[in-house]
């Protein structure tokens, strides 16, 4: 007969044995137990937390399917608008656009968020085919349309990309806020779209060169505007060794009492200032090639006939 609390076979002590099993077993399930409840209340704790929501502005959010947009714009520019850019790295342009402003404060973002951007598109417009433009979007991209060898900043691919588009990110998230973005003038003055536009514009006005011309709204009383982005950023950087004039192009609207806009106020005080950095001045009231294509609009027009 074997002795008590020894293995018949092996002859270890049996009774120990299944008390130190028990043991291990009861510890290993209390481990289990408790790792379980902890993963468990981790999992709710975080599904409580959500991220904070993002912050509230008081302008329109960023534009839906913003990064398509772009992506999409910067194949069509390259492959069909200028293919002299058609090696340019259109899934690096957009990720460089939109690591320019995500996961940052959009009243913080700054010009150089932007340089990388800058960098991959470099691009140069031929010189005398500069066009600059302040309160006449619509018919200055109708012209250059047109015109093709001529490029306002929009017809650069920079300002394609990002032509009439919204955008913001925000500092306690990595996604886009499409919800709001700050206004220019409300919310802060450098928000992440006017430090592009700014910025934008600054560069166009820098590497202009030749001839370099601006179409401006002589419906309006004073056609130059000195805080305008043309009148405060481009006017001021265009580079004297490189600029010798500015044509500036008065339109009117058509039907509008056509004056003389080239000698009103706020054109003096524009000529004052291009001939004050060295740079001749030329103005043409209602320059006929515009007036032509005001004319395709409107050809019932009197003025049109
Ligand atoms: P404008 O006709 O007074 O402004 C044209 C548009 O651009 C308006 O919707 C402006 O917004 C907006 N804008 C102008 N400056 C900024 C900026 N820093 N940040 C955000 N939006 C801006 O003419 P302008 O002389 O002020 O601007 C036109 C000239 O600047 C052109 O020669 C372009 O080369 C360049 N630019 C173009 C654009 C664009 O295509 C934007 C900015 C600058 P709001 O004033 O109505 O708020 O969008």
């Amino acid at each position: 007969m074997a002795q008590r609390g020894f293995h018949p076979v092996s002859g270890e002590r049996s009774g120990r044995c299944s008390r130190n099993a028990r043991i291990g077993l009861c510890v290993g399930l209390s481990v289990a137990v408790i790792a379980t409840v902890v993963a468990v209340l981790v999992w709710h704790q975080g599904r409580l937390q959500k991220p904070p929501p993002p912050q509230k502005w008081k302008g329109r959010g960023t534009t839906s399917n913003f990064s398509h947009i772009v992506l999409g714009r910067c194949y069509t520019y390259i492959q069909f608008l200028r293919p002299e850019l058609r090696n340019r790295d259109c899934r690096k342009i957009e990720e460089a656009f939109r690591n320019a402003f995500l996961s940052k404060n959009p009243c913080q973002v700054t010009e150089q968020d932007y340089a990388p951007l800058i960098k991959l598109i470099n691009q140069t417009v031929d010189c005398n085919k500069t066009v600059f433009w302040s309160r006449s979007k619509e018919l200055v991209h109708q012209y250059t349309r047109l015109q093709k060898t001529l490029f306002t900043l929009e017809d650069t691919l920079l300002g394609y990309l990002a032509d009439d588009l919204d955008w913001c990110g925000d500092a306690g998230s990595s996604e886009m806020n499409y919800d709001s973005c700050p206004l220019r003038r409300e919310d802060c003055p450098a928000s992440a779209v006017s430090v592009f536009w700014t910025l934008a514009s600054r560069k166009f006005a820098e590497d202009a060169c030749g001839m370099v011309h601006v179409m401006l709204n002589g419906s309006l009383s004073t056609p130059f505007n000195i805080n305008s982005t043309f009148g405060s950023v481009e006017i001021l950087n265009l580079q004297p060794k490189r600029v010798h004039t500015l044509q500036a192009w008065v339109t009117h609207n058509i039907g509008e009492i056509s004056r003389d806009s080239c000698t009103s106020s706020s054109i003096n005080d524009l000529r004052s200032i291009v001939n004050n950095m060295n740079i001749t001045f030329v103005c043409q009231n209602n320059y006929r090639s515009i007036n032509f294509l005001q004319c395709v609009k409107n050809p019932e027009h009197f003025l049109c006939g």
